[in-house]
């Protein structure tokens, strides 16, 4: 094992390693930890990155429970239109009606499953979790740059975490506008009963989000720009690092527009402006609002919300990346294309938000400008796509549980972003717009393949987090129940969408023309509430293998990047002595002439004469 060969240290004053109890040149940094820390501010209010991390996961897991127990509520609506429920009134009280589920409540789960989803579990818990935990192990830190901020930044996707769950228990029920929350049905308290309470809370806790991800963020900038260690510049970086780094600037410059926007329509909602309202009735009842317009919120929300769909996809584009290289014992293929494709997906994503808006009545000529830009970003997602198949080629694969989730995850990729193509061009969109061919199109290439890439993440990142393995069989029986799950789930859903089956709409039964989609429906209920129930395989696996999986070694995965430089379950400050230098990229697998078929990168070129390129020879002291 080259894998400790600690040859430089590093001066490094971060804020985060410089609370009062720290001492970091402990030999032994195990659990008889030196701290007398109190264990209030070693698991709770903790500063340590690793531990923020797993605050981030485990409430995203809690998140993604409750999201996916939403879904499989409308989904028995949408499958079993006809039937009665009365089983249900136990757990959902007055929302079920002599059996029946209440429409606007149906309303409000499709609205908290789609805010859930994308921004408690895919944003927060993806992002939040393996930003915070790969940061400074993967660019060798000791800790980010400001632990207190980083420590701030989960307490307020806590407060707000609270804030939106207590929003499911109120009397008139949660939002129920929408995760977009489109004016007038979010800006009218008394449009529907979603539209009072429950909407001030969504926007309370929304706001707050924000606040954690500007924290989260600017705190993830700072760290990769100047903590680095060593020897680690830019283009040594994994492609992990890459995806956060980028992924954090397009936080930093969206979130704050939608943040904008809640606050505008906190004022049309309680202090009587009108930005985004106009001429409107309600009841037959003229109200004041005049002069603005519900298209500018179209507009601002889609500024944060086209980003947001890279924010949750890119984290798990990069630690694809890393998996699929380390399990193919190959250098991932087009290391340069790969950061340039992350950084002309992040700029194109701030000019093709008003994709989302085709049918708002823009001039036409605008539509063709977003329109061209929109198929613009199919050539560095291609780029991607190729450069992830190129690195499968002919490499000598290991098909460990990352690795099946991470090929799954490029197949959900392709298949979903195959539509996005036919949905960018205007003229077909349309047709398209608001139908279930716009969810099957997001559900493959966001929901599914960012929950591919967390799942990935999780099943290879465990060992460092927790020190033990997760099972593998579990893990394989999880992962083709899932696969399986969400082709049969939303690949049907591209066909009543095309035949023009709506979104949000509570009981399609009273359309003949849709009376011929009754089976396909329960079909993909029924897929997707086993598909859901397949989920708790990965919950026992988790939690039963953070306390008796078999213990992990330092480097399971004969890995090359820092992390795995470090102590089984790395301390406070992460290494115990000094911080590894480092010398090569992150993908020296199976380099021709080399003693073993991964080379880490803090080891330096004059001790593997043997594989040295002729431009590595003497490149070393
Ligand atoms: C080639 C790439 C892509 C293109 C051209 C594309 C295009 C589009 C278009 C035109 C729409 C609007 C459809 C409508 O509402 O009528 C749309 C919706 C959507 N796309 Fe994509 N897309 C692409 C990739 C992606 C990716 C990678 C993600 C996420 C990771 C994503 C997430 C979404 C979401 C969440 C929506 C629906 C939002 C909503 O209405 O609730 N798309 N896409
Ligand atoms: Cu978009």
């Amino acid at each position: 094992m080259a894998a400790n060969l600690p040859t430089h240290s590093q001066v490094q004053g971060g804020i985060g390693v410089t609370e009062p109890s720290t001492t970091h040149h402990d030999e032994h940094l195990h659990h008889d930890e030196h701290h007398d820390q109190h264990w209030l501010f070693k698991y709770v209010f903790s500063q340590d990155h690793k531990v923020i991390a797993k605050q981030f996961l485990i409430t995203g897991i809690f998140w993604a429970i409750i999201g996916g127990t939403l879904s499989s509520l409308f989904r028995l609506q949408l499958g079993w239109p006809e039937s009665t429920f009365e089983w249900l009134s136990p757990f959902l009280g007055k929302w079920i009606e002599a059996g029946k589920l209440n429409p606007e409540f149906y309303l409000a789960l499709v609205t908290m499953h789609g805010t859930i989803m994308v921004f408690f579990v895919l944003t927060a818990g993806l992002s939040g979790t393996f930003s915070n935990f790969l940061i400074p192990l993967q660019i060798g830190a000791r800790d980010m740059a400001s632990g207190f901020m980083n420590m701030l930044s989960y307490w307020f996707f806590f407060l707000s975490s609270i804030i939106m769950f207590t929003s499911l228990f109120i009397e008139t029920g949660p939002a129920a506008a929408g995760w977009t929350i489109y004016p007038p049905l979010s800006a009218l308290p008394q449009a529907i009963p979603g539209s009072g309470l429950g909407m001030t809370l969504w926007l309370v806790s929304m706001a707050l989000f924000i606040v954690s991800q500007l924290l989260g963020g600017v705190n993830y900038i700072t760290t990769v720009i100047n903590l680095r260690t060593r020897g680690m510049s830019m283009s040594k970086l994994p492609l992990t690092i890459w995806a956060f780094f980028l992924t954090a600037v397009l936080g930093l410059l969206s979130f704050p527009v939608l943040f904008s926007a809640a606050l505008l329509l906190i004022f049309d909602r309680s202090f009587g402006t009108s930005f985004f309202l106009s001429d409107i009735y309600i009841a037959g009842q003229a109200l004041n609002h005049q002069g603005g317009s519900p298209i500018l919120f179209q507009h601002l929300f889609w500024f944060l919300g086209h980003p947001e769909v890279y924010i949750v996809i890119m984290p798990a584009m990069g630690m694809v990346s890393e998996i699929l290289a380390t399990n193919s014992r190959k250098p991932i293929f087009g290391y340069r294309a790969m950061i340039g494709s992350l950084l002309g997906i992040s700029l194109l994503s701030f000019v093709v938000w008003a994709h989302h808006m085709f049918v708002t009545g823009m001039n036409p000529f605008l539509g063709s400008v977003f329109m061209f830009l929109t198929l613009i970003i199919a050539v560095p997602s291609a780029v991607k796509t190729f450069n992830w198949l190129a690195t499968l080629w002919r490499g000598n694969i290991r098909f460990t549980t990352a690795m099946l989730f991470s090929i799954g995850f490029v197949s959900l990729f392709i298949s979903g972003g195959l539509t996005g193509i036919i949905l960018g061009n205007a003229a077909i969109d349309i047709q398209m717009h608001n139908t279930y061919f716009v969810v099957a199109h997001f559900h493959l290439v966001m929901g599914s393949s960012a929950f591919f890439g967390l799942f990935a993440g999780v099943y290879h990142w465990f060992p460092k987090m927790f020190g033990r393995m997760l099972d593998e069989k579990l893990g394989y029986i999880h992962f083709w129940l899932t696969f399986i799950g969400v082709y049969l789930v939303f690949m049907p859903m591209h066909y009543v969408g095309i035949a023009g089956f709506p979104r949000r709409y509570y009981a399609w039964t009273g359309f003949d023309s849709f009376s011929q989609f009754a089976d396909l429906n329960k079909f993909i209920s029924a897929a997707a509430i086993l598909a859901f129930f397949g989920q708790f395989i990965f919950i026992f696996n988790f939690f039963y293998s953070i306390f008796r999986g078999r213990r992990a070694t330092e480097n399971p995965w004969n890995s090359t990047t820092l992390e795995w430089t470090t102590p089984v379950l790395p301390g406070h400050g992460n290494w115990p002595g000094e911080i590894p230098a480092v010398y090569r990229w992150p993908y020296d697998y199976s380099k021709p002439g080399a003693a073993e078929d991964f080379i880490p990168q803090n080891v330096p070129y004059s001790q593997t004469q043997s594989s040295n390129l002729p431009y590595e020879r003497d490149t070393e002291e």
